[in-house]
């Protein structure tokens, strides 16, 4: 007999087989998973292998342009290759109805970042013919992105798409990019890249059953949007980061089913003894002269407070975001799964009760902090809410500095973007910074669940009105028991306008952010999902 393989930095737990009453509230937990939506149709997974495979012979014609282009040989030209890799929920198989494809272009040496913004478009462009269906949509390339990327919708599908060139002179069909030495000689840009694809790949050679990992990964993606604590900008995990928690409980118990790992999960990680890192395997060293995860050399690596460390070199720790106060959200919700969970295992609970929508706004606070980013132009508003959206966090911390009036501060994870048509100019420069219009002007609101505009505003409104661009983030607050009445927030308000002003872009005309502390009883209609049962917390009469 072979003592089994050991998966990870430690022994298994248990290599227990699992027991029938496992394998009835695993059935249960595919079927609830199934109910959610969580699935798509056969169709529309087929629809994304075709949509890869045309990406495929696109990214062999764009080789074939750019070494063209460049004079070179036939025989060169012919063996140049290029190939789509993915990353991202795609890559580890838990797409769901409404996910995008994450696709990586890697090329040879010869083909440059600026060939690809050059040449790829183009040939996107080119698969729209006339009189026939549009391929490709809303085709967008941002070259001068943290993150260079050319976003389109193709077939109706959503594509993020980046692109790497290695120091090599083929990229053959059975490419793949495991190797370290791949590595050596990219820009920074480069290795942000190759990234994705990397962690993912290694994620999934470290996992005993891949098909137990992504039923399990599934139910905690859903679970954790449902509590409000998934979004690695608030300072919560991301979807790399709770995929690695998964691997890793997959790890400890390489022959359990998808219930159990999902019933160890809350214990064994709502128990850790952070800040342990979280880890697939140990950290490894390699050829690059960059910066590995390291608490005992890097400073900044000791404080972060829940690390959870990617396996493909170069580590780094994905939860990096994490505060006091989000680390003390996720372990809340997942003491309360555990309880729930436990319920399920012994079959008096059931998988809905895991999934129930978060109270955010319904339940958990008295006083909410509305954080306003505003914009006169809708270009300008994009980037400058994803600015202050970037500063959020930061300004939960220095909330969270003021102990002698907040207990606690919690930020929600998603913005509600609306647009206001004012009736001058005028009006709009007020309305952006934070003043009451005399009258409320026509707004329109995208619902952050569909993605549709709501609220009625007529054309003649729109081609008369203003336009103000206004993104609000909010934020929970808890105070100190007894600390009523006015609540002074100036400090951490001056500090975190300082941040936001001091961004290279900023521009006083065009720009504002504005904080406004709100009674639960006066938030705005926007913070609920009323189809899902949500009841606006009622305001206190008053004797
Ligand atoms: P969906 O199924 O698409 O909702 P996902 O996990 O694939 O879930 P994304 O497509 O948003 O989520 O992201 C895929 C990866 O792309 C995750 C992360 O490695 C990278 N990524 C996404 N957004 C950013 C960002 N703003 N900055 C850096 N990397 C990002
Ligand atoms: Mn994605
Ligand atoms: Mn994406």
């Amino acid at each position: 007999d072979q003592a089994p393989r050991q998966w990870g930095v430690t022994p298994a737990i248990s290599h227990a087989l699992p027991t029938d009453q496992e394998t009835k509230i695993n059935n249960e937990l595919i079927e609830e998973l199934k109910a959610m939506n969580s699935f798509e149709s056969a169709e529309e997974s087929q629809k994304r292998v075709d949509v890869l495979k045309r990406l495929q012979k696109i990214t062999e014609e764009f080789v074939r342009q750019v070494y063209t282009s460049k004079s070179q040989n036939e025989l060169a030209t012919n063996s140049a290759g290029g190939k789509v890799f993915t990353y991202g929920s795609y890559r580890l198989g838990v797409v769901g109805p409404g996910s995008d494809i994450d696709t990586l272009v890697v090329a040879p040496k010869l083909v440059t970042r600026e060939d690809f913004f050059k040449f790829y478009p183009p040939l996107l462009k080119a698969l729209n013919k006339p009189n026939e269906p549009l391929v490709i949509e809303e085709l967008a390339p941002v070259p001068d992105a943290f993150v260079p990327i050319i976003k389109f919708v193709m077939c109706g599908i959503s594509i993020d798409l980046i692109f790497c060139r290695l120091g090599v002179t083929q990229v053959p069909p059975d490419m793949t990019l495991e190797d370290k030495n791949l590595l050596r000689g990219l820009d920074e840009k480069e290795l942000r890249s190759l990234n994705g694809t990397r962690v993912t790949d290694e994620i999934l050679t470290l996992v005993p059953v891949p098909a137990v990992f992504k039923h399990a990964l599934r139910a905690i993606k859903i679970w954790a949007k449902c509590k409000a604590i998934y979004g690695n900008v608030y300072g919560f995990p991301g979807g790399v980061a709770w995929a690695m928690l998964v691997a890793r409980i997959c790890q400890l118990y390489p022959s359990a089913v998808s219930a159990v790992i999902v019933s160890k999960f809350f214990r064994i990680l709502g128990q850790w003894n952070w800040p342990q890192p979280v880890l697939l395997k140990p950290i490894e060293d390699g050829p690059l002269n960059v910066r590995v995860w390291n608490p005992r050399l890097y400073p900044s690596d000791k404080n972060h407070l829940m690390p959870i460390i990617t396996p493909a070199y170069p580590s780094m720790c994905s939860t990096h975001n994490i505060t006091p106060s989000t680390k003390a959200a996720i372990l809340g919700e997942m003491a309360k799964a555990a309880d729930i969970v436990d319920r399920i295992i012994t079959g008096s609970g059931t998988w809905k009760q895991l999934f129930e929508r978060h109270t955010f706004f319904t339940k958990d606070y008295k006083y909410y902090l509305a954080v306003n980013a505003s914009a006169l132009e809708q270009e300008a508003s994009v980037k400058w809410s994803g600015l202050v959206e970037s500063k959020i966090r930061h300004l939960v911390m220095k909330l969270e500095m003021c102990n002698d009036v907040i207990a606690s501060a919690r930020p929600y994870v998603k913005s509600f973007e609306k647009i206001q048509y004012c009736k001058d100019a005028d009006e709009a420069r007020r309305v952006a910074h934070g003043e009451k219009a005399e009258t409320a002007p026509p707004t329109e609101a995208a619902n952050p669940t569909t993605g549709e505009s709501t609220g009625e505003v007529s054309e003649q409104e729109k081609q008369n009105g203003v336009p103000v661009w206004i993104t609000t983030f909010y934020i929970g607050v808890e105070l100190v028991p007894g600390s009523t009445g006015s609540v002074n927030i100036t400090w951490p308000a001056r500090e975190f306008y300082g941040m936001c002003h001091g961004w290279e872009g900023y521009d006083d005309d065009m720009h504002c952010v504005k904080l406004d502390l709100k009674k639960n009883f006066n938030l705005p209609d926007e913070c609920f999902n009323f189809e899902k049962g949500d009841v606006k917390p009622p305001k206190p009469v008053v004797k």
